[in-house]
């Protein structure tokens, strides 16, 4: 199926790249690896996104255009990355859905399969990992610039090669986009080097407000955005926040609670691989990976909260988990 990705991809004149909101590292890496790979070999190559990304990634490059409800692309073909439905793309989706040819290339597990041409790799650990191939695919000569892309969406979306998803085949890529001369330090300087000083006060705070449950085996952080507000931060500042409860001693399951709109609060489930926690986000709607999921709550969003925790609480008692930690 990658395969017939690329071909379809070199078949066509102007590709339209999307990718999921809020777009982490993974997100922007494959879309700027597939649009450089893409322009190599003369296409045409558009990346859309709901807002601007943020800065940290500006290394990446800053070719992209807003788009909302109303964009009209005339790309006559579109492929999503990343991402494995249409409620995802937020405020892009229906720029998405104008396009004649739908392609996607994703690695989280409860997708809903879409786009005439649809690959999924539950195993990559990014779907970087994946692009690595499809670029290559594409063309003989993958520029620095795109594995560079590549690098970044596989270092983020491992924890820089540490957590659970990382597999021989993540590093067999990372050494070859490493062979390519790239400087991967250049990246994780920025990445994870670089800290605010209002962020490193925040980080404190947060710990200090962090909850226990479960003997501390459960550790939740209710963080609104006012809470931010006071530190000049937003969301996009701190994308690392789900793992200030789980990174705890003794904790193996982390709750963080954000606020989504005047109703809801998103909820982002991490473990230290104790439980499956895409299942406790799919009994409140949500999907993810196995040690990273999320959900939104509304409604009695206290009493949801606490069933919340509830369900975690189960799944560590007669679950797969306790025994095995
Ligand atoms: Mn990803």
């Amino acid at each position: 199926m990658l395969k017939k990705i690329a071909k379809r991809l070199k078949k066509a004149e102007h590709i339209a790249i999307f990718t999921h909101q809020n777009p982490d590292g993974d997100a922007l890496g494959s879309s700027f690896a597939v649009k450089y790979a893409l322009e190599s070999i003369g296409k045409r190559a558009t990346i859309y996104l709901e807002k601007p990304m943020h800065e940290k990634f500006n290394f990446l490059g800053t070719d992209y255009e807003i788009a909302d409800e109303n964009t009209e692309s005339n790309a006559d073909c579109a492929i999503v990355l990343d991402c494995g439905e249409y409620s995802r793309l937020g405020n892009t989706a229906e720029t998405c859905k104008k396009i004649p040819e739908l392609l996607c290339v994703d690695h989280h597990k409860t997708g809903e399969t879409f786009g005439k041409f649809y690959y999924n790799e539950p195993d990559a650990a990014a779907t970087a990992q994946i692009v690595y191939k499809l670029v290559n695919l594409i063309t003989k000569n993958v520029s620095q610039k795109a594995y560079e892309a590549i690098y970044t969406g596989m270092s983020t979306d491992t924890g820089h090669f540490k957590f659970s998803n990382v597999n021989p085949e993540t590093f067999r890529i990372a050494a070859k986009v490493l062979e390519s001369g790239i400087n991967h330090r250049k990246i994780t300087t920025i990445i994870y080097d670089t800290v605010k000083r209002e962020k490193m006060m925040f980080l404190g705070a947060a710990t200090e407000r962090v909850q226990f449950f479960h003997d501390g085996k459960i550790a939740l952080l209710d963080c609104p955005s006012e809470f931010l507000k006071e530190y000049g931060l937003t969301y996009d500042d701190v994308d690392e926040l789900p793992n200030i409860p789980l990174n705890l001693e003794g904790v193996l399951v982390s709750v963080l609670v954000k606020d989504r709109d005047e109703n809801s609060k998103r909820v982002s489930l991490r473990t230290k691989d104790v439980i499956d926690v895409s299942e406790v986000a799919q009994k409140f709607s949500g999907g993810g990976h196995k040690s990273a999921a999320a959900c939104v709550i509304s409604g009695d969003i206290a009493q949801n909260i606490r069933n919340l925790v509830d369900t975690i609480i189960e799944k560590l008692t007669f679950g797969l988990g306790e025994k095995d930690v």
